[in-house]
């Protein structure tokens, strides 16, 4: 019935219609969602155990949340709900402990994700006359393949440079006449701070636009983006466990993130009691995926803040539009664009020789880039002064913590006693930035 309609359509549907829309698709994941065991068990602890069972889109707000945690304790294909023999990618996020969070795609649910970054693309005024230069990282973070199979469907002439080596990316953008960049905001600020060390000059590039998310970044950062570049920066947000970008995108208007409300149901619960909050009212994100059959995830707490901006934009797209992202519940900190856990460092570092019993972990800004800086105390047996066993030492736990978060931290030593201590719980993570 959907089918009847183009996207330009859906995304004009009026309020009605678009919540008579996600009822249908609602109704659809619930049957998915009950053929895994952990749904059946979350969803029939509330009486819901067939989709005949909803009636109503506020029917959601019976269902209990789905966490991080119930990623991490299902892994690895416990809320796999199609048949494994019709999966065709797998992405992942890292998280506290070891185990990552996956989530599956099947055909169908990759060309629906693809159809998003579509429309998003779309949204930003690019078209396949654009040259695409893909600077997110490719793997099993979805930054970089996300886009990409939107940006190729699109027609767009997509250089899959993935991220770093900020002179290569230089020469691609030069020769191959750049026109659309994506990247995370910190390494947007970076390569304009390498154009010229680097022996190049702007006006060589013909960049108009880029596509800038997967950390938090100010209203500041992106007019910073805008005027070094004379570009016009569009904020886009996602996450894996919603398969990841293009959950909300910035329309030409740049006025906040249209959040695709066909594909998800959007809610805004209160950070302290999760009770539902009205449009304007900050807390924290609440998501539904209405169009992945492999892994239907109900009711995801994403941990981040923000606001559903209330009113209408002028491009007529009636999808509610989320402002930027103000924090996190939670203490993920976003280095660089990559996502690490203090414990995740914590982990390392403690399981290694003498290392003695007090750590911070401090993160400031050198230049425009964030900076790691792990402060760890030794024991008095690994003799301070002895230069070549600290340095082993230090190697040690940079190798260990490149493998581990991808970040290669400045590790400073300390006498034991050097740092300080709490009275209550300890502060390990002291964020400068
Ligand atoms: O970061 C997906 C993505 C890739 C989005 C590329 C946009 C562009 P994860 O690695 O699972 O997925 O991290 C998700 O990153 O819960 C937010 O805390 C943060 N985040 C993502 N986009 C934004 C943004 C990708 N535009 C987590 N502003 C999310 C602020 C963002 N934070």
């Amino acid at each position: 019935m959907i089918s009847c309609y183009s996207d330009s359509e859906i995304q004009m549907f009026d309020h009605e219609t678009l919540r008579a829309l996600q009822l249908i698709r609602f109704k659809k994941i619930v049957s998915q969602a009950l053929k895994t065991e952990f749904y059946r068990t979350k969803l029939g602890s509330v009486g819901i155990k067939h989709s005949s069972d909803i009636t109503s889109i506020n029917d959601i707000q019976k269902i209990p949340f789905t966490t991080k945690e119930d990623l991490r304790d299902t892994y690895p294909y416990g809320l796999l709900a199609a048949d494994k023999d019709d999966v065709v990618r797998m992405h992942a996020s890292s998280g506290t402990t070891g185990k990552p969070t996956v989530i599956y795609q099947t055909q169908s649910d990759l060309d629906n994700w693809t159809n998003l970054t579509v429309r998003s693309l779309i949204a930003t005024g690019c078209s396949h006359k654009d040259v695409f230069q893909n600077m997110m990282t490719y793997g099993l973070f979805t930054g970089g393949i996300g886009l990409h199979y939107g940006a190729e469907k699109l027609g767009m002439f997509v250089i899959p440079a993935s991220s770093g080596n900020t002179k290569r990316q230089f020469m691609l953008m030069k020769d191959f006449q750049t026109t659309v960049v994506h990247a995370t905001p910190s390494y947007m600020l970076h390569l304009f701070s390498e154009i010229e060390p680097l022996g190049f000059d702007l006006k060589d590039f013909k960049i108009k636009k880029a596509m800038i998310g997967a950390e938090p970044h100010s209203e500041e950062i992106r007019r910073k983006i805008e005027e070094c570049f004379g570009i016009d920066a569009y904020n886009s947000y996602g996450l894996s466990e919603m398969n990841g970008p293009s959950v909300a995108f910035e329309c030409e208007h740049k006025n906040g993130m249209h959040l695709w409300e066909d594909s998800y149901i959007l809610e805004i619960v209160d950070k302290n009691n999760l009770t539902p909050l009205e449009d304007g009212n900050l807390g924290e994100l609440v998501l539904t995926n209405l169009i992945r059959e492999s892994t239907p995830i109900i009711r995801y707490r994403t941990r981040d803040l923000t606001k559903v901006i209330p009113g209408d934009c002028p491009c007529g797209r009636t999808a509610r539009r989320i402002d930027r992202i103000f924090g996190r519940t939670d203490d993920m900190l976003i280095i660089n664009g990559v996502n690490v856990f203090p414990s995740q460092i914590e982990e390392v570092i403690m399981k290694m020789p003498s290392i003695g019993n007090n750590y911070r972990i401090v993160i400031r800004k050198k230049g425009i880039l964030d900076q790691l800086i792990i402060e760890t105390e030794v024991n008095s047996e690994i003799i301070i002064d002895d230069t070549r066993k600290l340095y082993a030492l230090r190697d040690r736990i940079k190798e260990e913590l490149r493998a581990s978060i991808t970040i290669s931290p400045q590790i400073e030593f300390h006498e034991p006693g050097r740092l300080p201590v709490q009275q209550g719980k300890a502060i390990r993570v002291v964020d400068e930035r």
